[in-house]
């Protein structure tokens, strides 16, 4: 009886073969390929998503036998360009974000062009073109194998049995949350691992299309979601020690383009990395355990995070594709209380879409490149010390033409990545000095390489940082002021530069292994927390030193430095750090990873890292999943849906 199906369903193949060499083609290299692109991005293969795989491509298969005969090959060729679009696509992007594409991003690609260079890093492997065999063997086949067969609708309904049979078996292996995981899509890796390339990417552009459809399609879901979530977390206005002891004064906020936390305090050859910065870190207050918490949209998901305390969409960038929505920000909140709120930044004023979105934000002006003497040029724009040193005079008429208080966002450029010109604008050396019998002999160590470029390139911010300060004081401009600094993100920079930099063997010029006595450990998850950047707040007259090292996120910022300013928004889903306790601080990612005191919680790999030891309750690591979960989809409505509009 066995035998018997076995070979039924042989005879059927081989039948198939032999009629359909073209569609066989088609199913099995469509297929092939999205094993391919498992192997070179994840490597995960779960066997449910491979049922996905075939249900989808069979799917675009049974429409070969309706199709009419003359439209037939172009049928073919248009489904298996859009197939291997998505590998290569996919392939390339994982290999540099560790994330997977989505299609609302072509809407944000624009600013990535402009950001030429770093996408220039962006290696291409030879495996990310692997998946063009599949046109070669498709000119091939369609050259060698004329198929003449009339429209079968037999065949179309019987191949649609057999997709949903392969849904069905897909669909009844675990793991059983991957559906929710499909229906919010903030963690891509997980739905691509589980649901497979092709399944994921139409989940991606249904997502993507949300707002759209946003009438019909899950928006009075997100309403009550949105709605109920904040009268269960009524949070009311919690006054402080700190509540409004800035209230009144002027801020300078600094936006560091890509300053980590490792650099302060880091010194090469006896010369501090940031010895500016250090300076306000050792006199003002220091936030030393905080992370930024951005999205495709990076430098933009800072501001916005910065200034709403919402996390980052998870379809899009919120600058570019949700721009004209209602937001509650700190510049809107301090502009109803009279300040003058502007923006400086040295590039043009369309990147990341500034221009407008500055404006919805509550900025009443933004100074983009064009308000600046273009005199010295680095990478993406004009040079930040050239930046800082006109900025001065902008802001002393602002201060006597305009009036105080005011409050100003001043976004640097120069640190940006590759860093390719570092060496003409920096001198920090980045060399490594060691004795050979008595003579002093200098190694390269990090002289050429990214590690190199980049720390060179924040000594340059920092001493155009310095410079800034001395000459805000010299205006006259420190007296009843604030600064703020803050890294943007994290570098960028690959955890194979940290070996390198943390165990270089200048003796061997090699770097050492486990087996060395010297080797520092640096691994997968050193390397995440090394991802940190640093938070200050400052002013000339500050009377203690604080260092706070309650885990904190850039969604935290409103909250608490809002209260310092005595300003109070109620839809933010931070906290106000000064009066949360250690263990309860919590840095959510856009992927549902969290940090606390304790540990980094990996959600793509479902795995956690200890940061100090404890003991955790069982179901420490599920309430603080469910949290960042819940965070993460309100956050995405209210930004996804405008829902601000609709909150009282
Ligand atoms: C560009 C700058 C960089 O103006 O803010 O943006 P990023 O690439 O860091 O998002
Ligand atoms: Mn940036």
């Amino acid at each position: 009886m066995k035998n018997l199906k076995v070979k039924k369903i042989r005879d059927i193949f081989i039948k198939l073969k032999e009629e359909y060499p073209i569609l066989i083609l088609y199913i099995g290299g469509n297929f092939l390929n999205a094993i391919f692109l498992r192997l070179f991005t994840t490597g995960v293969f779960q066997l449910r998503s491979i049922f996905f795989d075939l249900a989808f491509i069979l799917f675009l298969a049974s429409f070969y036998f309706i199709v009419k005969k003359k439209r037939r090959n172009l049928y073919v060729w248009i489904t298996t360009f859009l197939m291997v679009a998505i590998c290569i696509t996919n392939s390339l992007y994982y290999n540099y974000y560790s994330s997977f594409i989505s299609v609302s991003l072509l809407a944000t690609s624009v600013f990535v062009k402009d950001v030429g260079d770093a996408v220039m890093q962006m290696v291409v492997r030879l495996c990310d073109l692997t998946y063009l065999w599949m046109f070669g063997a498709l000119f091939i086949f369609l050259k060698k194998h004329k198929e003449d067969h009339n429209i079968n609708k037999k065949y179309f309904r019987k191949s649609l049995v057999i997709v949903l049979i392969s849904l069905s078996i897909g669909c009844a292996m675990p793991p059983y949350n991957s559906f929710s995981r499909l229906y919010k899509l903030w963690n891509r890796v997980m739905v691509f691992n589980s649901w497979g390339p092709y399944v994921y990417q139409v989940d991606d552009l249904v997502q993507s299309l949300k707002p759209t459809f946003n009438n019909i399609f899950g928006y009075d879901n997100a309403l009550k979601n949105v709605n109920d979530y904040y009268n269960d977390n009524k949070k009311e206005l919690k006054a402080n020690k700190y509540t409004g002891i800035y209230e009144g004064k002027n801020v300078i906020v600094i936006h560091a383009e890509s300053l980590q936390r490792f650099t302060i305090g880091m010194e090469l050859n006896g010369r501090e990395v940031t010895p500016n910065i250090n300076k306000l870190v050792k006199s003002g207050m220091y936030f030393n355990n905080f992370y930024a918490q951005v999205g495709v949209g990076t430098s933009s998901d800072t501001e916005f995070t910065y200034a709403t305390g919402l996390l980052p969409s998870n379809n899009g960038t919120v600058f570019v594709n949700y721009y004209n929505n209602k937001y509650v920000t700190m510049q809107n909140l301090l502009n109803n209380k009279g300040y003058y709120v502007f923006s400086m930044h040295g590039n043009v004023g369309d990147f990341w879409n500034r221009e407008t979105m500055h404006m919805n934000m509550g900025y009443d002006k933004f100074y983009s490149k064009s308000s600046f003497v273009i005199d010295e040029e680095y990478g993406l724009g004009l040079s930040d010390k050239s930046f800082f040193r006109q900025a001065v005079p902008m802001i002393k008429d602002i201060k006597d033409n305009i009036g105080q208080p005011f409050y100003g966002t001043l976004i640097t450029l120069t640190n940006h990545t590759p860093w390719k010109e570092a060496n003409t604008y920096s001198d920090f050396d980045t060399g490594m000095y060691i004795d050979v019998d008595g003579e002093v002999i200098r190694k390269k160590y990090l002289d050429d390489t990214l590690m190199g470029k980049y720390l060179k390139s924040v000594n340059y911010m920092d001493q155009a940082i310095g410079k800034f300060i001395d000459d805000m004081d010299d205006a006259g401009l420190l007296e009843n002021t604030i600064i703020v600094i803050y890294g943007d993100h994290d570098a960028r920079l690959g955890k194979h530069q940290f070996d390198y930099m943390y165990n270089y063997n200048p003796y061997t010029d090699s770097i050492r292994t486990l087996e060395h006595s010297e080797y520092i450990e640096f691994n997968d998850y050193d390397y995440e927390l090394s991802k940190s950047v640093p938070f200050i707040i400052w002013s000339k007259d500050m009377k203690e030193n604080m260092i706070i090292d309650t885990p904190m996120g850039m969604i935290d910022v409103m909250p608490t430095l809002g209260n310092m300013l005595g300003v109070y928004n109620k839809y933010s889903l931070g906290r106000d750090i000064m009066t949360t306790k250690k263990e309860d601080g919590i840095v959510v990612f856009k992927d549902g990873s969290f940090i606390t005191d304790k540990i980094y919680y990996n959600a793509k790999k479902n795995e956690s890292y200890t940061i100090s030891n404890g003991i955790l309750s069982d179901d420490y690591i599920t309430k603080r999943s469910d949290y960042a979960d819940k965070i993460i989809e309100v956050s995405n409505d209210i930004i996804v849906y405008n829902l601000i509009k609709e909150l009282d």
